[in-house]
């Protein structure tokens, strides 16, 4: 099931970049932008993942992180997940950049996970950064539009919307990281949003083999080295087991 060319890659390798989206978290019962029955199903992003469209209907993007920050605080980390943990430990450099505000790799046991688009589970000032307290929650559960209790401005979550910037320390991070990788996995992501879907193809660039691990073929498909169909909880934990013997294989 795995490509052999894939295992001995990674077998080489002490380099290795994860890249993930919200196809990893699927398992997880977490729905997904793009797909089918995805958020986007039914909202359009541009009345939802951006600052004017919060500024413009506060009450309907408060409510509806909230409802998503709820799903996220219910969900599981699933083999997926904690395949990539797991693996970590198997390269001298392991790097792991989502895309994904859930913090389920966290939860998995990941640690040093490169949050590129932010994290759901804060809510913030938009205008003096104060973090919100846990009761802001209730208050946007009842239908009221959420305030800063000092300045009186809006709050907002934690994540990164169109048109603003990405965290500078996690994207240089990251993409320093793609420049170094040797084997590069791009996970569960349609490779549509930029700057994130450039970290492959910089990383194919300084000389990387990259892979892809998705349902379906993404916008970087035709750029990938190798493309495995299938599920992330599935293909994930096969990869694993199968690097581990070839590990064990060498040292006998
Ligand atoms: C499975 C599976 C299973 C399902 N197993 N697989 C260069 C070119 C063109 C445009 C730009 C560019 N550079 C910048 C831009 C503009 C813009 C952009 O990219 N636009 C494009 C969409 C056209 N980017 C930005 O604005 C970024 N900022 C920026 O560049 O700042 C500099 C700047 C400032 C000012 C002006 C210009 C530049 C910010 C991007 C922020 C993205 N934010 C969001 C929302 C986060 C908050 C929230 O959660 O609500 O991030 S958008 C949304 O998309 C979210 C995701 O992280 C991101 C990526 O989505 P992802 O993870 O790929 O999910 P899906 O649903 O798209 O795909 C799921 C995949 O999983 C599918 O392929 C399935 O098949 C697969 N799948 N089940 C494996 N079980
Ligand atoms: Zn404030």
């Amino acid at each position: 099931m795995i490509s052999e060319l894939l295992i001995q890659k990674m077998h080489d390798a002490t380099q290795v970049l994860v890249l993930t989206g919200a196809g990893i978290s699927a398992e997880s019962g977490l729905a997904t932008f793009r797909d089918p029955d995805g958020h986007w199903d039914q909202y359009r992003p541009e009345d939802l993942a951006n600052e004017g469209a919060f500024r413009r209907n506060p009450r309907l993007v408060q409510g509806w992180y909230h409802a998503r920050r709820k799903a996220v605080l219910s969900a599981l980390p699933n083999p997926g997940h904690r395949a990539l943990g797991a693996l970590a430990g198997l390269f001298r450099e392991f790097t792991l950049v989502t895309q994904n505000v859930d913090r389920l790799h966290q939860r998995s046991g990941s640690d040093r996970v490169i949050e590129l688009h932010g994290n759901i589970q804060q809510f913030h000032c938009i205008e003096c950064g104060l973090d919100a307290p846990e009761a802001v929650f209730a208050e946007i559960a009842s239908g009221q539009v959420a305030c800063c209790q000092i300045c009186g401005n809006l709050v907002r979550p934690a994540v990164v919307w169109f048109g603003e910037s990405l965290p500078k320390e996690a994207l240089d991070a990251a993409w320093q990281a793609a420049t170094r990788a040797e084997v590069v996995l791009s996970v569960g992501t349609s490779g549509l949003v930029y700057p994130a879907a450039h970290l492959p193809l910089v990383a194919k660039r300084a000389g990387a083999f990259i892979a892809e691990v998705n349902i379906a073929p993404s916008a970087l498909a035709s750029e990938m080295d190798l493309v495995l169909i299938g599920k992330a909880g599935d293909i994930l934990p096969t990869l694993l087991d199968a690097l581990k013997n070839r590990k064990k294989a060498d040292r006998t």
